[in-house]
């Protein structure tokens, strides 16, 4: 069995500050890299889909990911906000006390600026990756180091990222405060005084406070309500609030955008920071498919709620995903597989954003299926042989075709295929997807039927049509 796998446009706000960006060489490269059927049309990256929708969309690498190409082709076309996953933490950026190190943050700055990124600074002020000179302070210093942590690291990135995540996960699960260096040191007027260090540092750049689990309306969003007006009250520069999203699949909160509206309602802006959905392994097409139903409320979530300024998915694809190491037995948490073809929450993202993944021929592509049809009185199995008669060897198929009324598919081998229902595309796995010129490849699936069953019928190969025998 194979296991891998609106709103209608509406004018731009002024508060939604991300111009549509231009189309770059790497943007092509990209493209190309990417099976076409499943790449989309040219512009419709997830990147230029919410730009014009006035958002940002936005994924996390780190130094490593940088010499991986595939990554980096996905990561500078797809995405128009970038995080560095750890290189701007405490550990990395002042390892001993006043002595920083900022270039393996600034190999990122780099990549996102050569690709017309804006970026997000995560994160100052945070009880983990934090170095053990300073949890390890007489408490009357700490106030004093902080302050000079953040001075320096803001300073040296100033007027070059979009925000910080000035405070990361100040909260307990209950909404008390989490008993850290800084809040033993300081109580919670640490918050107010981070805050304030990193604007004098650098006045323009947003400043977020960022936790997990405060997507839904509960004790610890509360507290972080609480604390949120209590800072506007006092004129603390705060500009927004950072939910990290990530989710259990099945699991985004019912009450995800009326506890977004309500901060939005406090005078500050609300970003998804770093938005995975994970899933039990092995995947299947009934969980892809629930994960393709998750990242589309997520993005209908913020498109519906005004201050919503982006979405940053936490990782580009499923290897690069900290969720399989953290928690054993999940994964598949992202929009890319570990090969960084698209899964279904691509496509359901993009048509969330109001852009189309249909297909445009590849050159040179045609084709021939033969099918066979088993059924017995509520279901049936489907063998499908596809030969590329065309002149062109392609490299990741996509084989579309109408599955005929009131049959559902439930499983399927050597390729996976979404929806399950209507129009669906079969999509080539990571051993079959090099298809030569007369090679045949098969696939098949298995469905649930109410009385039809008929073959599926106008396939059509990476768009191009195929003859049927
Ligand atoms: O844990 C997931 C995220 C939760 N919210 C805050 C984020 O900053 C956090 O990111 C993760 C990184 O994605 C991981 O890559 O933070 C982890 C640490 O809390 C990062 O993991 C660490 C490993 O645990 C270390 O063993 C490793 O040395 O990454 C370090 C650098 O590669």
């Amino acid at each position: 069995m194979s296991v891998r796998t609106p709103r209608l446009p509406r004018p731009s706000r002024a508060r939604r500050a991300f111009g549509a960006a231009a189309v770059t060489a790497v943007a092509a490269l990209a493209a190309a890299l990417l099976p076409t059927g499943q790449a989309g049309a040219a512009g419709t990256t997830l990147r230029s889909l919410a730009e014009a929708r006035g958002i940002y969309f936005g994924t996390a690498i780190t130094q490593g990911d940088l010499g991986n190409p595939a990554l980096t082709a996905v990561a500078g076309s797809q995405f128009g906000m970038l995080t560095p996953g750890n290189e701007m933490k405490w550990d990395t950026t002042e390892p001993s006390q006043g002595s920083f190190n900022f270039a393996p943050a600034d190999r990122i700055v780099s990549f996102a600026q050569g690709n017309a990124m804006k970026l997000r600074g995560h994160t100052l002020v945070w009880h983990s990756q934090l170095p053990s000179w300073v949890s390890g302070l007489p408490p009357v210093q700490v106030k004093a180091a902080m302050e000079n942590h953040i001075t320096n690291e803001v300073a040296h990135y100033k007027g070059k990222l979009y925000s910080w995540d000035v405070v990361n996960e100040p909260f307990n699960e209950d909404g008390s405060f989490r008993a850290d260096a800084f809040y033993n040191a300081m109580g919670n007027g640490f918050v107010a005084d981070a805050l304030r260090t990193a604007h004098a540092a650098d006045p323009t750049a947003k400043l977020y406070l960022n936790d997990y689990n405060i997507e839904g309306q509960n004790p610890k969003s509360d507290a972080m309500y609480n604390l949120v007006k209590s800072l506007k009250s006092q004129g603390v520069p705060l500009d927004g609030v950072g939910f990290q999203a990530h989710f259990i699949l099945g699991q985004v909160p019912s009450t995800f955008k009326a506890n977004l509206q309500r901060f939005t309602a406090l005078g500050v802006n609300v970003a998804i920071t770093e938005l995975d959905d994970r899933i039990q392994l092995p995947a299947s097409t009934t969980s892809l498919t629930q994960q393709a139903n998750d990242y589309a409320t997520v993005i209908n979530t913020c498109l519906a709620v005004t201050g919503c300024v982006g979405i940053t998915q936490w990782g580009v694809g499923d290897a690069d995903s900290w969720i399989p190491g953290t928690f054993p037995g999940y994964g598949a948490a992202t929009l890319y597989d570990a090969d960084y073809r698209p899964k279904p929450a691509y496509a359901s993202s993009v048509t969330a954003l109001g852009g189309s993944t249909g297909p445009s021929p590849t050159p040179g592509t045609s084709c021939k299926v033969t099918s066979t049809v088993n059924a017995w009185n509520t279901g049936l199995t489907e063998d499908i042989t596809v030969t590329n008669t065309g002149s062109t060897t392609l490299n990741g198929w996509s084989l579309a075709f109408t599955l005929p009324v009131g049959q559902t598919v439930t499983n399927s081998w050597n390729a996976s295929l979404i929806p399950a229902t209507g129009q669906v595309a079969a999509q080539s796995t990571s051993y079959n997807s090099t298809l030569a010129p007369g090679a045949s490849t098969s696939f098949g699936f298995q469905a649930t039927h109410t009385g039809n069953t008929s073959p599926p019928a106008l396939f059509s190969l990476n768009g191009a049509p195929c003859t049927t025998a």
